[in-house]
């Protein structure tokens, strides 16, 4: 399986951010990306590629001009004039801060995603029926991390939204796509971005009450042409394996597999994992074998896009067992 990745995307380091009023650490680090780095380059079948430089034009899909020109430009005029009046405007919480190497990360981590989008589209045109055996997959490991960013308003560690950005690269030619969301947090940013489009189908599985609080509930089904492809299935914090997987398995088959889409991106966090700092359901290592397995059983191309995950301990391998579940 290739893995799109790219050290620029470790330049991005906050040193602190603010959580229930306390500051802190700022837990979504450059050693997340390289613990997820160091166990996948322990297996054999994952090939590290870097990404090429696609531009701002597929960004500017899904974010307006002004949006991307306060993330490339808000740290130098704060510095300059000492103060930005417009800094808390694009901002909704204190998890963005954003330092001198913000945007140049940001902007690394969509060209890994659309690099990685336009190589599973290439791949798929490109391979005979036969050649679709074994089901095409693809790993982009980004950082920052997306799906809480809106068109014009960074939040929970996001500033471009990665996913998003994809989804637009994979629906030309008519193609559908299905995002399915698996980062313990609802993908809010996501959601808004394509509330008013029946393509994608957006499908999210998210911890319940807690971030982003305001959104994610079951009766956001989307607006207008968009009715009915916006699935939410909030989950408490006591859900486990079995009950996640079953939860899964019942969204496959009412939703994402009827919608005959042509491919699937899979926004990954593993914040779920059961001693996440910040998420925190009750999967375990094993359990994200098992999510790999039921996503194979989709049955499409599928892109991977890394979102959230906090204990470092495990990041590696909870990511690698999603991605070895599809293997297999
Ligand atoms: C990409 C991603 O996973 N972003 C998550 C951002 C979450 N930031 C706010 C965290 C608030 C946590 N609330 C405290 C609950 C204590 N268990
Ligand atoms: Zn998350």
């Amino acid at each position: 399986m290739k893995v799109f990745y790219s050290n620029v995307c470790l330049k991005h380091a906050p040193k602190h951010e603010i959580i229930s009023g306390n500051l802190i650490d700022y837990l979504e680090s450059p050693s997340r990306l390289i613990k997820i780095k160091e166990y996948l380059d322990s297996l054999p079948i994952f090939d590290f590629v870097s990404p090429i430089d696609n531009g701002l034009d597929p960004i500017l899909s899904v974010h307006p001009k002004d949006y991307v020109e306060y993330l490339q430009t808000a740290y130098d005029e704060w510095v300059n004039i000492g103060g930005n009046k417009d800094a808390g405007l694009y901002c909704s919480d204190l998890s963005c801060c954003i330092t001198k190497d913000t945007w140049e990360s940001a902007y690394e981590s969509a060209q890994v995603v659309i690099s990685a989008a336009l190589e599973l589209k290439r791949f798929v045109e490109e391979s005979s029926e036969k050649e679709m055996n074994p089901l095409p997959g693809i790993f982009a490991l980004c950082r920052p991390p997306g799906h809480h960013a809106n068109s014009n308003v960074c939040s929970g560690y996001c500033f471009l939204n990665n996913a998003a950005i994809s989804t637009n690269i994979l629906k030309k030619d008519n193609k559908k796509v299905v995002i399915l969301d698996i980062d313990y947090h609802h993908g809010n940013g996501t959601q808004d971005i394509f509330y008013l489009s029946s393509n994608p189908l957006y499908v999210s599985l998210h911890g319940s009450p807690d971030y982003p609080w305001f959104t994610g509930n079951e009766s956001e089904k989307g607006e207008g042409e968009g009715e009915g492809f916006n699935v939410n299935i909030p989950l408490s914090k006591d859900t486990d394996d079995d009950e996640y997987l079953k939860k899964l398995k019942k969204v496959i088959y009412e939703n994402i597999n009827p919608y005959n889409a042509d491919y699937l991106i899979v926004s990954l966090g593993v914040d779920t994992y059961k001693d996440d700092i910040i998420g925190g359901l009750q999967i375990t290592s094993e359990g994200y074998k098992r999510m790999g397995e039921l996503i194979k059983s989709i049955n499409l191309p599928t892109l991977f896009v890394m979102e959230g995950g906090y204990h470092l301990e495990t990041i590696g391998i909870n990511v690698g067992n999603v991605l070895l579940g599809f293997n297999t």
